[in-house]
């Protein structure tokens, strides 16, 4: 592993004035965020009993760096992802910032007060990236910052500027980060900067052995460049004076464990002795020759001297990482968790808090006035000076012109033609190849996808509008002729990404905040395996958990990909997609039904105050078109349009027939077969309606909101939304039988409604190989099931009675 030799700090060396004066800072950041952590565990009253928590070790190790950041390095325009246990000393950064009104300091942990972890859409002060779940905030500022050189590279104007992620060590073990560090598409990314707060500790331990070089050898490998802040300028001091190079041996080779159960002792004599304490002879005399002018009373701040808590180190290191402009840069800042606080070290500090007596103490050590516990730093004070300088340096200078895309640019209409026989992922396919014609909306849409752009049907979009990156990509078959253009361009609208669902869900929350971390809107639509959407879960959550508006399509979805089998057929998505808040769920049938969702996902992603984003689940099952002309024309386009957006419609109407009535509701893909259902019913004298539920997202929350309404004031009249119109007052008893090419769970709510008996089917075990009709026999979802399940829920009807 090689350590990029150090170079010349690009900014100004850190003069003795000013690093007493961000001391003072550092030392009322500790200050403060400790104190609202005692304040939230031991003097707010705690009504429940219930334990508080807040973390004060962790904070305490990143002191030096948040000083170093806010109240020197960072500027304008820089976007900064804290890592999730140091949420208290990030808001205490921000109250001296003037961000953060003062009567928060009380509320951490509290109902509307500051999240306990940095919040983006809670906290009231500029949280960029929400983090809680480790490894995700780490890498979401990489993502962000790719969306900042895409913008950039097609806009011309962004403001933002630098991507820095501040990160705890132990966020390393997730495997998301390292599917980001070796993600082609980030590379050359030279505005991005983590900081790895290197204290050795997680939870529970102390972690064991090496790693750190370990760690360094991965991100050099991926191409990243490597910076460390390993020893401060006392301990350096030490390193290269008389015999320096034992003692710098001797730390370095020491454990983990070894060294955080040292810098623990706190008696100067005994420190000495199990410093010196090894077999070699030569060695030991060696070593204490090295400390020998460093009285007892100071060998332990002398040992405890990491680069991590020393500021002008620190800052240099930064500097230099500031300097790397065609690579992402890591800096491994070592420290200790806990320092400055008594529990320093103590590998049980993770949750320990400190006693009111602690606290006492530490307050007369950092010079706070007992009777003003919160103050700020004094205006005319050195610290108070440096924060307003940190104040003017930060203040964002917004974009000349508002880059939001207006719902008013959106044509109305894509006129799209589609084969009398396709499927709803051949008809996105169409749209979006139809969509480039329109520049305005061409211009902000961004297509993305884990390695299944050709195969989720993206080629005519790529076509027509190219693949993206960072620098032209060489062409070494020109000329030749080709299905698909694949010539990688900074004017490229589509971003292939590795297979990492993760990393697709990441680079979509991301670009679908672009908006507010660039100041260039941009709508990103991805597709991505339907199975594949569990795989890249966690980060689809935190993308919609910091308020990003994105627009993705599952596809191909469910057992009717049939040959392909179980490994690939998706059954419980439709659930994630009702049940996950922020993000309205769709499986159409038709591919007009596909272009009329897509134009108002697009709306959805325009409105940044009410919007949501969308999930189509989409199949490669070719569906005859012709199924719904007969509604078109009962309906009416517009009606059936506003229907289908709505939650769904009666594709098949038997409210002229006669004879008993029951309600089919078939979710996407599942229509020919119900349709056919509904025939065979017929002819047995029964009346089945077939209701396309083009989304059980909306009429759940249609349900949920007539409910609350309910809750609220029991006399209301009640209002079930569009699920009135598709059951009429008539049809109200009506059983139903839900059909869904997925788990059969996700439409069971549906009986519940009007509280009818209900027969779900779905595909309730795992998939596996076989033809479209035999794997649908198989789990019962054919017409024939549909049929047997209608004359249960009749039967039951009559059981009832
Ligand atoms: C995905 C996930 N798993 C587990 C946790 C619980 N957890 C919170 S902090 C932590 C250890 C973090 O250690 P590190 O990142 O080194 O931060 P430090 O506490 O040392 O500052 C764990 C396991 C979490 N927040 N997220
Ligand atoms: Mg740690």
């Amino acid at each position: 592993m090689s350590l990029k030799a150090p170079i010349a700090s690009d900014g100004p060396a850190l003069t003795a004035e000013e690093e007493s004066a961000l001391k003072d800072v550092e030392k009322r950041l500790l200050w403060i965020s400790s104190q609202m952590i005692h304040h939230a565990n031991n003097i707010r009253p705690n009504t429940d009993g219930s334990k508080v928590g807040g973390h004060q070790a962790s904070s305490a190790s990143v002191m030096t760096i948040l000083t170093a950041l806010y109240f020197h390095f960072l500027k304008a325009g820089d976007r900064v992802s804290i890592k999730p246990h140091a949420s208290p000393a990030f808001h205490a950064a921000q109250y001296l910032l003037g961000n953060l009104d003062r009567r928060y300091l009380t509320t951490l942990r509290e109902f509307k007060g500051l999240q306990s972890y940095p919040s983006r859409t809670k906290d009231p002060d500029p949280v960029d990236f929400s983090t809680g779940s480790v490894g995700l905030g780490a890498v979401a500022p990489v993502f962000a910052a790719l969306a900042s050189k895409y913008s950039e590279l097609h806009f011309g104007d962004v403001n933002s500027r630098r991507f820095v992620a501040l990160i705890g060590d132990a966020e390393l073990d997730e495997g998301n980060v390292w599917e980001t560090v070796a993600e082609e598409a980030i590379r050359g990314l030279g505005n991005v900067i983590w900081i790895i707060d290197l204290n050795r500790q997680s939870l529970d331990r102390v972690i064991p052995g090496v790693r750190a070089a370990h760690l360094k050898a991965l991100f050099a490998g991926a191409g990243w460049r490597v910076f460390e802040a390993k020893y401060g300028s006392r301990l350096t001091a030490a390193m290269n004076g008389p015999h320096g190079a034992a003692l710098r041996r001797r730390i370095d080779e020491a454990s983990n464990e070894e060294y955080q159960a040292l810098i623990r002792v706190q008696d100067g004599a005994e420190l000495r002795r199990r410093l010196t304490a090894v077999a070699d002879a030569t060695y030991r005399k060696s070593l204490v020759e090295s400390v020998r002018h460093i009285l007892d009373d100071h060998l332990r701040e002398v040992v405890s001297n990491l680069g991590g808590h020393d500021l002008p180190g620190l800052i240099d290191v930064l500097n230099q990482a500031d300097a790397v402009v065609d690579a992402p840069a890591v800096v491994f800042a070592y420290t200790i968790k806990g320092y400055g606080l008594p529990i320093a070290g103590d590998p049980l500090n993770h949750s320990q808090l400190l006693s009111q007596k602690q606290m006492d103490t530490l307050r007369d050590e950092l010079g706070i006035d007992p009777n003003d516990i919160w103050a700020a730093l004094p205006d005319d004070s050195p610290g108070g000076r440096v924060v307003r300088s940190a104040v003017e340096r930060l203040r964002e200078q917004p974009l000349e012109h508002d880059s939001l895309l207006k719902t008013s640019s959106l044509p109305d209409s894509l006129d799209t033609r589609h084969p009398a026989s396709t499927s709803t992922q051949e008809g996105l396919g169409r749209c979006l190849a139809r969509i480039a014609d329109f520049e305005e909306v061409r211009n902000r849409l961004v297509t993305m996808s884990p390695d299944v752009a050709t195969s989720t049907h993206l080629s005519g979009w790529i076509n027509k509008t190219g693949v993206f990156a960072q620098e032209t990509a060489a062409e070494y078959d020109a000329g030749s002729p080709k299905m698909l253009k694949w010539n990688p361009d900074p004017s490229g609208r589509h971003i292939e990404l590795g297979i990492s669902e993760m990393n697709l869900f990441m680079a979509l929350g991301q670009f679908g905040l672009s908006y507010e971390l660039t100041g260039q809107h941009l709508i990103p639509l991805g597709t991505v395996y339907d199975p594949f959407v569990c795989r890249g879960l966690d980060a689809l959550i935190y993308s919609l958990y910091g308020g990003a508006r994105m627009i993705f399509a599952g596809t191909p979805a469910g057992v009717s990909l049939s040959p392909e089998g179980g490994a690939h057929q998706s059954t419980i998505t439709p659930s994630i997609g009702l049940e996950l808040p922020d993000v309205v769920f769709y499986e159409p049938t038709f591919a007009r039904e596909v272009e009329w969702l897509l134009l108002e996902a697009m709306r959805q992603c325009c409105d940044r105050q009410h919007g949501l984003s969308t999930y189509l689940r989409l199949s490669t099952k070719p569906v005859d078109q012709g199924l719904m002309t007969e509604p078109l024309t009962r309906i009416g386009e517009a009606e059936l349009r506003r229907q289908v957006i709505a939650g769904g419609y009666r594709l098949v109407d038997r409210s002229g027939d006669r004879g008993e009535v029951v309600n089919i509701f078939v979710g996407g893909i599942m229509a020919p077969e119900a349709i056919r259902a509904s025939e065979m019913l017929l002819s047995e004298g029964i009346a089945a309606n077939v209701i396309n539920a083009t989304s059980i997202d909306r009429l759940y929350t249609d349900l949920r909101v007539a409910r609350k309404m309910q809750l609220k004031n029991a006399s209301a009249q009640l209002n079930l939304g569009h699920v009135e119109t598709l059951i009429p007052p008539s049809e109200r008893r009506a059983p139903i039988v839900s059909v869904l090419d997925g788990a059969s769970h996700a439409m069971s709510f549906l009986g519940g409604i009007y509280g009818v008996p209900m027969v779900p089917l779905g595909v309730d075990q795992f998939g596996q190989s076989g033809a479209r009709d035999d794997l649908y026999r198989y789990v019962g979802i054919d017409a024939d099931a549909i049929v047997n399940a209608a004359m249960l829920a009749l039967d039951l009807v009559e059981t009832r009675a």
